[in-house]
């Protein structure tokens, strides 16, 4: 017999679910975390001005109603520390510690047919066996190395947002260079712009970024815990997993004085909303360069400098097909007298020296220098764990982009399940929402072997080869794959170029894997 029923990676928001769930349902669960700490992204990104972009009312659990009750959401977008305070309070409200092990990293897992269970192999030398594996790695969890010329010879101080230190950076006064504007970078510099001495951005691609309008939601948390049944409802079946009111209108039909005035309100309204103003922007180029525009016409008037302005304007790639930004104040950084930005398609970094950066022939003198550079996104945390079974790696077999069903299972992996893995809607929503639904139908799939009397599941290959079809005919429908983004795995060199996430939306991917459930598990293969 295997020494646990469940071995889950990870305890982030997924992992620290999944043990719960299960451990409810009866199984034995044991959760190995490479942190010191619970937390996942918000263990790790605890960079100045970490903060969510899905709105915290939404961005929690629903598993428990005295969980949502009891807590208390300062922000309408909670910031790390707010964020990590809640997972421990979770983990301790919930006794979780008792089976998760920490600072230990997973490196191996072998499939051992026979015997029906994985072997898993740990950083301390030490193994342990399971019937099932669950990988709630995380999506944006293994950092992409950037891979600067000299970076090793920097004499300053080098810090990246996705492993930030626990204490003792302090950046007053500090000349300060932050690579990368996605949203970590965006945030960074936003919060230590008046801060430090001087900071300088390098920018290889701007962003498109909305507003938040962040404020203290005392009242609306009070309002909204009066109908949290109905909020979740509503995000279960919404596009992206909170609830947003969707536009069903196309822009292209649209009187342009009334695009803006729409716009203009969900500008108001701030947040990532403003995707959904209309139903064509994703799928009709001239609708997605009108919203394009509008941006760029509020980055134009907000910064004073024109030159520094189209700098800023993203042109190179359809609105929303990279992961748009949520800021406060990001564009008003660059009317401070202290801050200057590079562009590095214009001066590209050529190398890191011992006192700073040379991009375009010119040496940038700093004393701190920040990655901000972002993930090997959806498949790299799952990649650096060497997954074998049979004659094959996990790695060898998603050599040319993942291949799962439902982006739960791959074909040849049995018992190895994936939380909001690549083809399910994963980053393209709000990860809680899709999290709970992910761990909600492995949980019910673990219950009906048990009660069957099974101890094997793998996805079907036919079966995964439809999905795996599908999700890439969705996708292509879309204007989402015209962007070089993370999404696509373009921003680590020589990964394969697929579109990794569901576009379909949470509310359609449920109804499929709701009936894949009803339907006996179509397209799982079962054993004893
Ligand atoms: P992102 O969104 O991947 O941003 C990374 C940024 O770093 C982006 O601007 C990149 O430019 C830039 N980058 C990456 N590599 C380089 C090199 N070699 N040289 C210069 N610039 C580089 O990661 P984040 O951590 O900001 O955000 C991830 C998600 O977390 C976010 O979407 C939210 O969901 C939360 P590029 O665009 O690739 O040209």
């Amino acid at each position: 017999m295997p020494d646990h029923d469940v071995i889950v990676i990870g305890a982030g928001f997924a992992g620290l679910y999944q043990l719960h769930r299960l451990r409810e349902s009866g199984f034995d669960v044991r959760v190995i975390e490479a942190g010191d700490d619970v937390g996942g992204t918000w263990y790790w990104n605890r960079y100045p001005g970490a903060r969510c972009d899905i709105e915290s009312i939404e961005y929690s659990y629903s598993f428990d109603e005295d969980l949502q009750q009891e807590w208390v959401w300062t922000e309408r977008f909670a910031a790390q520390p707010e964020l990590l305070r809640y997972l421990h309070h979770v983990a301790d409200r919930f006794d979780l510690r008792k089976d998760i092990v920490l600072g230990t990293r997973v490196l191996r897992l072998e499939w051992d047919e026979p015997a029906t269970q994985w072997t898993v192999h740990t950083d301390d030398g030490a193994t342990c066996t399971s019937r099932f594996v669950i990988a709630a790695t995380g999506n944006l969890s293994m950092p992409a190395e950037p891979g600067f010329a000299g970076l090793e010879d920097f004499d300053g101080e080098l810090y990246r947002t996705s492993n930030w230190p626990h204490e003792g950076v302090d950046l007053t006064g500090r000349r300060v260079g932050v690579v990368g504007t996605g949203s970590s970078g965006l945030q960074t510099v936003t919060a230590v712009a008046p801060v430090v001495g001087e900071l300088t951005v390098f920018q290889r691609t701007p962003c498109f970024s909305a507003p938040a309008h962040n404020r203290p939601i005392a009242e609306e948390l009070a309002e909204a815990k009066t109908r949290y049944r109905e909020i979740r409802e509503a995000a279960r079946t919404a596009p992206d997993g909170y609830d947003c009111r969707v536009g069903t209108g196309l822009l292209v039909e649209t009187q342009p004085a009334e695009v803006e005035k729409e716009l203009d309100r969900r500008w108001g309204e701030g947040g990532l909303c403003l995707g959904w103003a209309y139903a064509d922007v994703m799928t009709d180029l001239r609708a997605n360069e009108a919203v394009a525009e509008y941006f760029r016409n509020r980055i134009r008037t907000i910064v004073k400098d024109p030159a520094v302005a189209e700098k800023l304007c993203p042109t190179t790639y359809p609105i929303f097909s990279k992961r748009m930004c949520v800021d406060t104040g990001y564009y008003e950084v660059y009317n401070r007298d202290n801050v200057s930005l590079v562009d590095l398609t214009e001066e590209p970094i050529e190398r890191i020296t011992p006192s700073g950066i040379v991009a375009g022939g010119r040496e940038h003198t700093l004393d701190v220098i920040v990655l901000a550079t972002g993930f090997d996104a959806m498949t790299g945390a799952l990649n650096a764990i060497e997954i074998q079974s049979g004659d094959r790696t996990l790695r060898e077999a998603w050599a040319d982009g993942p291949r799962t069903y439902l982006g739960l299972m791959s074909a040849g992996f049995p018992n190895l399940f994936t939380v909001t893995g690549p083809q399910s809607p994963s980053v393209l929503s709000n990860m809680v929402t899709s999290i709970e639904q992910h761990v909600g139908w492995i949980s019910r799939a673990l219950e009906h072997l048990r009660e069957q009397g099974l101890t094997r599941m793998e996805a079907a290959p036919e079966n995964e080869d439809a999905w795996v079809t599908t999700t890439n005919d969705l996708a292509n429908l879309t204007l989402f794959p015209q962007a070089a983004s993370w999404y696509m795995g373009a921003n680590v060199p020589g990964k394969e170029r697929v579109f990794m996430p569901f576009v379909g939306g949470v509310g359609l991917y449920k109804q499929i894997a709701d009936g894949v459930e009803a339907g006996c598990y179509h397209g799982f293969r079962f054993g004893d």
